[in-house]
């Protein structure tokens, strides 16, 4: 290896000590030069814009690069209590503008290229997004290192360097059509590689028994096909504070040895094929959001990434406190980002008894007061379970710690509840079966001592419904984070005109201390300043437009109000309840009738799971609509409809601030939190909205006046169950019974005959378990209503400068000040000053 410790020499430590960089235009004008013309060899006939962003994204991470070892050093002195964000999904998007408004560069950099004849705006966009994630549970992961970052926690990320982020969504023929994304091809200049902290990580093989040194008689996994675990770190750098925290990402690469052993058979080939098969494992996100898939790789990656993060772990512990491990569980906290890491639970136990020679009960100890398990959904099918024969197999040591876990802990509830045979079945870890399953989410309550939900409903829900034998049995476990998202990018960076006028009108602390921006409240009384409100909103949808116009080819005029609903697709979601109301407008246009308040774009976005067939023939159905409306010059002047290919962060950061209604019209008791529901009430837009997830919070905190509410309530689903008559509703309802007619008629797939049928007979099931029939006419009363009152312009300005001003408590650093007071319990820690080591 060449990462052998040095012998004898050690090198210079002025060496280390690295001077501050120049943090001013000019400083960042000859870090630029330098990277752009002497490391890149590029000059002025270069057209393309992504020489000038990588020379720029290092000129910048050199900057980071001080403080980022001023943060670490600071972290091992303190010997602080630590946590560890467990997450198979990191959303991190774009870092370029996020670094240079978080180290305050922004104006800096924006001079200094427009005097070397660049503009800003146009290499900002040659960075691709680092798209490691499917939707808000992965966004959350990056908006919370923010947030952690910002409040100077120390707080480290653990996730996987997938080579193929999520795909890239191309609209063919109104149809999805995907694409790899493989973000990494021209580099990631945000990164740094560490070889020297390379792990090993077993899989497969078998277990035998063995006597120890003293003779005891121990259990360990032999004869392991090895997998190596190589990490790349990227900085977290926090809001003007000097704190860069780490998020690490694990690469898989193949053990030297992995194909000597073939190679030395005469078989190069097999040899290289096994290579491949280590370096698959980090080869691709799986592009499944909330919704179960149940590969074997994909354990594969659960298990990679939670070994090689306990292993890191111990590896800093052993290196700084050695081999005692009766502190451990004061010193390290690891948060799991819903089951996917969850086998991390058994992993703790395996690397503290097998490699660190700990008994049973003091792994067990340690590992339960160590663990936290954050749950995002209630969705039964996205439920993980994981065959038994499949751990038997590849974890085979790791099953038989699960189940040594479950006797253990069944043996607990016959204590509790003797003779009560149903109970241990219910709360056993091992679903029984023709295909035993493991239960991923009673191995990570078991391990734990904090569960959580993302929403006070949801963390209620939670209580009473699924894991509600689990509450009884330990409800000093259960507690609620309600959701937020980082202010720093979802208001101070993509909605600049916005935070100048706050800056202006509240001072700039709201920034960091989001639950200032409620001192915008008195501002929505005075005429002059929701003029200027007006004017940014305006300025914000012309961007939003051309952004249609180039991805859509469709005209968005900003006087229209703008409807917007982007999230996953997904059946709970209910784009198709949206649509059915834009094609309800459609036939109240084409009939002539009525008023319809003001004119509106509708936008939809958001990609579909590519094996989940329903969801693509919604994207179809959407598309065939807007063709329709979009066609027809008499509907056109009263409506627009337009799907956005390619969703993801950074096309929010263009729509956010743009918006005027935002979507969030899930059934209720489907949607865990939302977060887009956040980032849209922050940049001043109205929620249409069901009662579920935070949608609930955000309208109590806006107040009723302000939130447009619609549907059943989550009780009420629950009720509706068993005796729903769908078509009854239709035949009762005209504007639905027109809408369904249109639609069965075939006026939308005229050369598609009955490929919406499916759409159809779901609509008109009595067992459709997302009740669109039900919620139908709620909604479309509560959308002219929503039309009408845009019309009002003052009322309406009032409205959204009220949505921002109540959004406060939406911010991460609430969630996360809560996830540290409740479960974490660190103490914030300063970098260490410059050159002090
Ligand atoms: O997590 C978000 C919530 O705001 C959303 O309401 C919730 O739907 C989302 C399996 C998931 N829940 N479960 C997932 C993602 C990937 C996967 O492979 C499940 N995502 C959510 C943040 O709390």
């Amino acid at each position: 290896s060449p990462f052998k410790d040095l012998s004898e020499s050690s090198p210079n430590a002025s060496l280390f000590t690295l001077a501050p960089l120049p943090m001013d235009a000019d400083g960042i004008a000859q870090g630029f030069q330098h990277y752009y013309a002497h490391t890149f060899g590029r000059d002025r006939d270069c057209r393309s814009s992504y020489y000038p962003y990588k020379a720029l994204a290092i000129t910048l991470r050199d900057r980071l690069m001080e403080r980022w070892k001023r943060t670490r050093h600071a972290h091992d002195q303190a010997n602080c209590r630590r946590t560890y964000y467990l997450s198979l999904e990191f959303l991190m998007g774009r870092s370029l503008s996020n670094a240079l408004l978080n180290l305050d560069l922004t104006d800096a950099t924006r001079q200094s290229l427009y005097q070397m004849g660049l503009l800003y705006e146009e290499i900002e966009q040659a960075e691709m997004d680092a798209g490691l994630g499917n939707g808000g549970l992965g966004r959350l992961a990056a908006c919370f290192l923010d947030s952690c970052a910002t409040l100077q926690l120390p707080v480290k990320g653990y996730g996987l360097r997938y080579e193929y982020g999520m795909f890239r969504q191309l609209i063919e023929d109104g149809r999805q059509v995907e694409e790899p994304d493989h973000w990494m091809r021209d580099g990631n200049p945000w990164e740094l590689e560490r070889p020297e902290y390379t792990q090993r990580i077993p899989f497969f093989g078998r277990t035998e028994e063995y006597k120890d040194h003293n003779g005891r008689s121990c259990r360990r996994w032999v004869d392991t096909h090895d997998v190596l675990a190589v990490p790349y770190d990227i900085p977290i750098p926090g809001y003007r504070n000097d704190t860069i925290n780490t998020l690490r990402l694990w690469s898989a690469a193949a053990t030297d040895e992995f194909d000597l052993g073939e190679f030395n058979a005469g078989s190069y080939p097999e040899s290289v094929a096994a290579k491949n098969d280590a370096e698959h494992i980090t080869m691709v996100l799986y592009p499944n959001d909330a919704n179960e898939c149940g590969k074997e790789l994909r354990l594969r990656q659960q298990f990679f990434l939670a070994s090689a993060s306990i292993k890191d772990v111990i590896r800093e512990w052993v290196r700084l406190q050695g081999r005692d491990f009766s502190t451990f569980a004061d010193k390290n906290c690891f948060q799991l980002n819903d089951t996917h890491p969850a086998v991390s639970v058994a992993e703790l136990m395996r690397q503290l008894m097998d490699d660190h020679g700990l008994e049973w009960e003091a792994a067990w100890e340690i590992t339960s007061r160590t663990m936290a398990y954050t749950n995002h959904t209630l969705l039964p099918e996205a439920l993980e379970r994981w065959p038994v024969r499949l751990f038997q197999q590849l974890l085979p040591r790791i099953l038989e710690i699960i189940y040594e876990i479950n006797a253990r802990f069944l043996s607990l509830v016959a204590a509790r509840w003797p003779g009560d045979i149903d109970r241990q079945r219910r709360l056993s870890l091992i679903e029984e079966g023709d295909d035993p399953q493991v239960r991923m989410a009673f191995l990570a309550i078991v391990g734990s001592f904090s569960v959580n939900g993302v929403a006070a409903l949801h963390s209620d829900l939670l209580k009473k419904g699924l894991f509600r034998d689990w509450y009884e049995l330990w409800p000093e476990k259960f507690n609620n984070k309600t959701n937020g998202v980082t202010p720093r990018r979802w208001l101070a960076m993509c909605n600049e005109p916005l935070r100048d006028l706050l800056d202006e009108t509240i001072g700039t602390g709201w920034v960091c201390d989001l639950s200032q921006l409620s001192r915008l409240a008195p501002h929505a009384d005075d005429a002059a300043f929701r003029a200027r409100w007006d004017d940014i909103k305006q300025a914000n949808k012309a961007r939003l437009s051309r952004l249609v116009a180039s991805t859509c080819g469709i005209e968005f005029p900003p006087e229209f109000m703008f409807d917007v609903q982007v999230k996953r697709i997904h059946e709970y979601k209910r784009q198709l309840l949206n649509i059915l109301h834009v094609i309800h407008l459609y036939n109240r246009i084409k009939h002539g009738d009525g008023d319809l308040g003001a004119p509106r774009c509708v936008l939809i976005g958001g990609k579909a799971a590519p094996g989940y067939e329903m969801a693509k023939l919604i994207i179809k159905l959407i598309n065939n609509v807007a063709k329709v409306v979009n066609a027809d010059r008499s509907v056109s002047e009263r409506l627009r409809v337009a799907f956005i290919p390619d969703y993801r962060v950074s096309v929010m950061e263009i729509l956010a601030p743009g918006t005027d209604l935002s979507e969030q019209i899930s059934t209720a008791g489907k949607e865990a939190s939302g977060t887009g529901n956040m980032k849209f009430m922050m940049n001043g837009a109205v929620t249409i909205g069901t009662l579920d997830g935070a949608n609930i919070e955000i309208r109590e905190r806006v107040g009723e006046d302000n939130f447009f509410l619609f549907g059943l309530t989550a009780e009420e689903v629950e009720r509706t169950r068993g005796n729903y008559d769908p078509n009854g509703i239709i035949a009762h309802e005209p504007a639905l019974q027109e809408v369904m007619g249109l639609l069965e008629s075939g006026h939308f797939n005229q050369f598609e005959k009955g490929i919406f049928d499916p759409i159809i007979n779901g609509i008109r099931s009595p067992h459709d378990p997302w009740l669109t029939a039900a919620d139908f006419d709620s909604y479309r009363r509560t959308q002219l209503l929503a039309a009408e009152t845009y019309k009002d312009r003052e009322r309406w300005l009032r409205m959204s400068i009220l949505n921002t001003a109540h959004s406060g408590f939406f911010s991460s650093d609430r969630t996360i000040a809560e996830y540290n007071r409740d479960i974490w319990k660190l103490d914030t820690v300063e970098p260490s000053p410059f050159g002090s080591w």
